[in-house]
């Protein structure tokens, strides 16, 4: 029986043509800034998302926490979604380390923080307030369902942030699915921000990485930040190497995997005791909830002796996430299978 794990796009592995580029890759010590591949990578992600620079980090997470210190003074107010995964799913690094308070604004369905609530979070000159400096996005939304900021909505926020002047960050680490499920390039996501993180690998396969891209200015403090945060590597150009084939030839791909999430999204819908938790499935998430009549313990315990891996989200959701490593057939699959699953659960 063929494992379909749904839990995340980070499950993916790298390509053979990856392999290769990693065994070739040219290196040298990039803390000196001498590894070849790895400059190669930060400069090809900085044009991608039209920023003047690039730092290659280890994760997402050190991505958005290099991109809080280098923003952000201790003491300072960010602006968040309260479903933001810098608020949610980075152990409180920009609390613990960045020595920032985080202002939590609800997210809307659509991954978005209201214009006005994001005015509202500002605030005003006071001595008894602390400064906002930083208002952080995210798109895609993970915890929204994958849900796409729009460009002029990105362009709205950073206008009103910079307004106030706030310092915007955009946490992309699935901003590549963004731009396909748009049919539009990244960059047209990204020009308002002032820095932007995406991941190498989720969706586009890569074994490791994320790049913040921002002002050559900000990057270079940001340098300094990981440096800070032992995120100095030496010859990193071995898995700078497979960034550059995610980014030269699986972005385009990311339209299958959309498809697939779809396809997941309709079939679930039609299961009794489900239902989706999203209005639409805009690219590779799709989020769902058990009807609380059914034993929920007994629906992971046989979801997983069926095979078919997915995460758990809050009491009775559940997020299942496509990608790569899984086609259609797997797709029709994992739905008979979690098909199964319903029938066989009593209702308690
Ligand atoms: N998200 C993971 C889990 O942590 C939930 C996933 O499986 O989706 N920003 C966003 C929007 C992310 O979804 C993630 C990873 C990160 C940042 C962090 O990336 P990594 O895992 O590379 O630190």
């Amino acid at each position: 029986m063929k494992i379909i794990d749904l839990r995340s796009d980070t499950v993916t592995h790298p390509t053979d043509a990856m392999r290769q580029a990693m065994s070739a890759a040219e290196v040298g010590d990039d803390v000196f800034g001498e590894d070849p591949t790895v400059n190669r990578l930060e400069t090809m992600a900085a044009q991608k998302m039209g920023k003047e620079a690039a730092l290659f980090t280890v994760s997402g997470t050190m991505s958005n926490l290099v991109a809080v210190l280098t923003h952000t003074q201790h003491g300072n107010e960010i602006i968040l979604g309260t479903e933001a995964h810098i608020f949610l799913n980075e152990v409180g690094g920009a609390a613990a380390l960045g020595g920032v308070m985080v202002h939590t604004v609800p997210n809307d369905a659509a991954g978005r923080l209201p214009l006005a609530d994001i005015e509202n979070a500002v605030r005003d000159k006071n001595i008894h307030y602390p400064e906002t400096t930083l208002l952080c996005l995210e798109n895609t939304q993970n915890r929204c369902g994958g849900v796409v900021l729009a460009p002029d909505y990105t362009q709205h926020a950073a206008a009103l942030a910079h307004r106030h002047g706030l310092k915007v960050h955009l946490d992309g680490a699935r901003i590549f699915n963004a731009a396909v499920a748009l049919g539009i390039p990244a960059v047209e996501l990204t020009k308002e921000v002032d820095s932007v993180g995406f991941c190498l690998s989720k969706g586009l396969s890569a074994p490791v990485g994320s790049v913040l891209c921002g002002s050559r200015e900000f990057i270079e403090r940001a340098r300094k930040k990981r440096k800070m945060l032992g995120g100095g590597m030496r010859q990193a150009g071995i898995i700078a190497a497979a960034g550059i084939v995610a980014l030269e030839t699986m972005v385009d791909r990311l339209a299958e995997d959309h498809a697939n999430a779809r396809k997941l999204a309709a079939g679930l819908a039609q299961i009794p005791g489900i239902a989706l938790a999203q209005a639409k499935v805009d690219t590779n998430i799709v989020i769902f909830d058990l009807s609380p009549s059914f034993p929920v313990n007994q629906f992971i315990s046989k979801l997983n002796s069926s095979g078919v891996k997915i995460s758990r989200f809050g009491n009775y959701r559940f997020r299942a996430v496509t990608h790569r490593m899984v086609d259609t057939a797997d797709i029709d699959s994992a739905l008979d299978r979690m098909e199964k699953v319903c029938r066989e659960l009593r209702p308690v």
